[in-house]
């Protein structure tokens, strides 16, 4: 990179920002494709446009204390980042994990900003959660630490400012203990949240909109190579909310998922997983993916998570988390002919890896373009709440798809008209910021 203002911006972020470095990494990541946008318009370094949008527009970071089923009091840290407006009220999820610092949680904001912009809908940027780790806690247990986060959040958010969904570790049961909380506080029955139970203001497709979304961008940029999922073999890391619903849809279209996997290793069945064991071991009884092999004893496992990419695929989708697949595991899948990736997960691969994927001309889906059907499904359920009304799973999910292609097609002219044709990193990128960027200038120094 060359230009000298995204270097001393970026400079700044990292002297401002000591020790996060997954916040530092996302901000690279894009200031690396603006270079062509930012020339093109002078405007935006003369509005500061750059130190502006590295900066939150507001940080809430507060106590969480609650009691364990034995009565010993525990202490966690509660986050939510309002970091961009522009488009619209701030919007992301909230995730629950042990990992959780201020970098995560600024990282996934930051991200979520270019994302919320592709999706077309009228959504800011925003992120929150808290380093409470959801496993091995009772039923009762999980019910008081989503109150205890409630009774600060809730002072923070609401249907038209904030609106905060799930994340890893944070699904439908904690979306509902969250919102039943919000409304002993608030008396109000609203969209303060997405992801709420099909009884209450959410809305039907939203469970399956991420992994479906995933697959439905996967299949535009197949189209390229005039190729599709039908007969193909996937490999998908992870066994969460995202993962489970990537493996539906691309089951449906015909392709056979061989692998998936969680935090303490990955399951390998060569004649394709049964997706009904999992569903059973994963958002039925909360266990571990290894007992798949209970039920189906010639699949395998190996406890390495990260070796899940070393199995031979055409496809591959990570879905799991920031980090997940480096370099080597990029190479593997080059050197086993895989055709697509794309990033179910927020930042799966490293860049390295995605240096890897590009050099070779694999289709590359980034998380921001790809994974965008969530929190487009949340917009849909913000949408449903205003009006008082729901929609049927069909039209809910032919919308979906429909704001899966066009996220495609305008990271797909994007990335050629700023002389990167194919690059879908810079198009998702550039496609994303430019909105966000005049918005920001439209609307003034606020
Ligand atoms: P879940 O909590 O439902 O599932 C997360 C899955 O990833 C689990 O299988 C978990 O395993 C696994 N995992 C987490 N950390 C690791 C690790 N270090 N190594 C291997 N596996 C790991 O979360 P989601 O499915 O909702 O989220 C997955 C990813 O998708 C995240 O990056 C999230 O930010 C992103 N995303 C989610 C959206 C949504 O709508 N839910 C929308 C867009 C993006 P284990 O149980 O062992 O921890
Ligand atoms: O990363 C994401 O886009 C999400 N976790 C979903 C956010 C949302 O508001 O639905």
């Amino acid at each position: 990179m060359s230009n000298n203002y995204i270097k001393e911006v970026l400079e700044t972020v990292k002297k401002r920002n000591p020790g996060e470095s997954e916040f530092y990494q996302a901000v690279s990541e894009i200031f690396e494709s603006l270079e062509p946008a930012i020339e093109r318009h002078p405007e935006f370094k003369e509005a500061a446009l750059l130190e502006r949008i590295v900066e939150p527009e507001r940080q809430i970071i507060f106590r969480v204390s609650w009691q364990d089923d034995k009565g010993k009091v525990h202490v966690n840290r509660g986050f939510r980042i309002q970091f961009n407006s522009a488009l619209g009220p701030y919007k992301g999820g909230i995730r629950f994990h042990p990992s959780v610092y201020i970098g995560i949680i600024k990282f996934l904001g930051f991200e979520q900003i270019f994302k919320n912009s592709l999706t077309g809908l009228m959504m800011g940027g925003g992120k929150g959660g808290s380093d409470f780790d959801p496993k091995g806690k009772s039923e009762s247990e999980i019910m008081r630490f989503c109150q205890s986060f409630m009774n600060e959040l809730y002072r923070h958010i609401g249907a038209d400012t904030d609106v905060p969904a799930g994340d890893i570790g944070v699904g439908g049961r904690e979306v509902a203990y969250m919102f039943g909380q919000w409304k002993k506080l608030t008396k109000l029955f609203n969209g303060v949240l997405t992801g709420k139970g099909l009884d209450f203001g959410g809305s039907l497709g939203r469970t399956e909109a991420t992994g479906y979304g995933c697959v439905y961008f996967c299949e535009e940029m197949l189209k390229k190579i005039e190729d599709s999922f039908d007969g193909k073999t996937v490999v998908i890391s992870g066994s969460g909310n995202v993962a489970i619903y990537a493996c539906e849809k691309a089951m449906q279209l015909g392709a056979k998922v061989v692998a998936m996997s969680d935090s303490n290793g990955f399951i390998y069945d060569k004649d394709g997983i049964n997706l009904d064991t999992v569903k059973q071991i994963k958002e039925v009884k909360r266990e571990r993916i290894k007992g798949y092999l209970n039920e189906h004893k010639s699949a395998k496992f190996n406890g390495k998570s990260s070796d899940i990419w070393n199995i031979d695929c055409d496809i591959a989708l990570p879905c799991a988390t920031q980090n997940e697949l480096g370099k080597e595991a990029a190479e593997a899948l080059v050197r086993n002919k895989c055709l697509a990736v794309a990033e179910g997960a927020n930042m799966p691969c490293t860049p390295e890896a995605i240096q890897v994927f590009l050099n070779n001309d694999i289709l590359f889906g980034p998380g921001k373009a790809a994974n965008a059907g969530g929190v487009a499904t949340s917009g849909l359920e913000m949408a449903q709440d205003s009006q008082r009304l729901t929609w049927s799973f069909e039209e809910v999910d032919e919308k979906l798809h429909e704001i899966m292609t066009n996220i495609y097609k305008t990271v797909s002219r994007t990335a050629e008209e700023y002389g990167t044709p194919d690059n879908f990193v810079n198009g998702a990128n550039i496609g994303g910021f430019l909105k966000v960027a005049r918005a920001m200038i439209a609307q003034g120094l606020v």
